[in-house]
């Protein structure tokens, strides 16, 4: 490739970033071009990119070939990338520079993306965890009981009409209606909560279907990524999303007084892991394998969880102490931080308890019946409309009506103005 100017564009001084929207704190770019320098030696310009939904990183990658450097997925799609031999192998040798990723793995972490199936590869050589989380109910407590809350049917109840905020996600969304559809399988031993992750059949779509077209008819908006602005300023009540957003809105809320909670319903729910990968097209792999170490390094990592309300997935002892609050309840979250870590005062929506992580499942790809949940996940939106985007367009036409009229009056007053003119010539 050749810049204009007729110089060859150097890659080894271009590391692209492809991450999720709103999902580390941007001042940290600088310091890593900076830092990078200081460790090898060697200059590198960040070109940082973002996306809202992993479906569309993954068909830039897979199908449009693009040199990301480094690149976030989440869980399921790590997996169909390893099967689909999309990823290279991470290098951990950083020779003097701390290797600030092993150091800090949080074990729970390191246990679940063995669970990933990669086609006969482990996931932990080739992603490294970023930020993690829940999938719940987001709500806003003066209008919505804990009770109502506390189950998926919530986005079903008639009482939220036009007050409901759905994640834009299908895989997510479907993971827990399936969960939701099958809760009496589950207590009563037929299915787990594992096996349904792979329900892909006909049927399971079709009724996933169903209940998500009656859904739809009290829906206000599928939302990427602003239904936390939505449930903040009191338009929506309920929302269907991840518990990040969930963090970020409560604390926004908070500070105008308004209340906003969020539960893991008890059906049952998915937790989800979004890790840093290396995909196969990557240009600059040396500076991929240091930003990596370089966003596990604790006091980074602080600060990307106070800037974007998400966890991360390090379980260093000096992050588990800067989210301590001591007006909080004391939670085990020993699965996550170690077996001393029984008795913390940490905020269960970064880090649910121990007997809230029991109720929860990890998705997986789907492979080829993917496109059936896209079918579905369109025929379920449809074309219609939502009371925001009716808004939104109402208020569109009546502006071009009112350009319309104004400048209509502007001509009329012109040409009035100069057939006077020429009356008087003319007299
Ligand atoms: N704004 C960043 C959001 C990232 C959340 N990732 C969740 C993925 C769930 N599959």
């Amino acid at each position: 490739m050749f810049l204009a100017g007729g110089c060859k564009s150097d890659r080894s001084t271009v590391l692209k970033v492809y991450n999720w929207s709103d999902y580390i704190d941007e001042s940290a770019i600088p310091e890593f071009e900076q830092w990078y320098q200081e460790q090898t030696g060697e200059k590198v310009k960040v070109i940082y990119q973002t996306f809202d939904i992993n479906e569309t990183m993954l068909s830039k990658i897979e199908r449009g070939k693009e040199d990301f450097d480094v690149v976030c997925p989440s869980d399921y799609i790590i997996e169909r990338m390893l099967q689909n031999d999309l990823l290279l192998p991470l290098n951990r040798d950083f020779g003097d520079t701390p290797n600030y990723i092993d150091e800090n793995l949080s074990p729970y972490v390191r246990a679940q993306f063995d669970k990933i199936d990669g086609a006969g590869k482990n996931a932990n050589d080739y992603a490294v965890g970023f930020m993690w989380g829940t999938t719940g109910i987001l709500y806003n407590a003066k209008y919505v009981t804990d009770e109502e809350a506390s189950t998926w049917d919530v986005i079903c109840n008639e009482k939220f009409r036009d007050r409901i905020f759905i994640k834009d996600s299908p895989r997510d969304v479907y993971s827990q209606i399936i969960l939701y559809l099958h809760q009496k399988d589950i207590e009563e031993g037929r299915v787990t909560a594992d096996q349904l992750m792979r329900y892909t059949s006909d049927e399971d779509i079709a009724a996933v279907e169903t209940y998500m077209k009656r859904v739809k008819e009290l829906v206000a908006g599928w939302e990427a990524d602003f239904g936390k602005d939505q449930m903040t300023q009191e338009l929506g009540w309920v929302n269907l999303t991840w518990s990040g957003d969930g963090v970020w809105a409560i604390e926004e809320a908070k500070e105008v007084g308004v209340d906003l909670r969020y539960v893991c319903p008890k059906e049952g729910f998915t937790v989800w892991f979004d890790g840093w990968v290396i995909p196969k097209y990557a240009k600059n792999i040396k500076a991929a394998n240091y930003w990596i170490n370089f966003m596990s390094r604790p006091d980074i990592v602080i600060r990307n969880v106070d800037v974007t309300g998400y966890v991360s997935v390090s379980g260093a002892p000096e992050v588990m102490e800067a989210f301590v609050d001591e007006d909080l309840d004391p939670i085990d979250v020993s699965y996550f931080f170690g077996p001393s870590a029984t008795s913390v005062r940490l905020d269960p929506v970064l880090y649910p308890d121990k007997e809230t992580i029991a109720r929860s499942t990890m998705e997986h790809d789907w492979g080829s019946h993917t496109a059936d949940l896209v079918s579905m996940w369109s025929r379920v939106k449809g074309n219609s409309m939502n009371i925001s985007t009716i808004l939104v367009l109402a208020v569109l036409v009546i502006a071009i009506i009112l350009l319309i009229l104004s400048r209509m009056r502007k001509s009329s007053r012109r040409s009035n103005k100069y057939s006077g003119k020429n009356a008087r010539r003319r007299r």
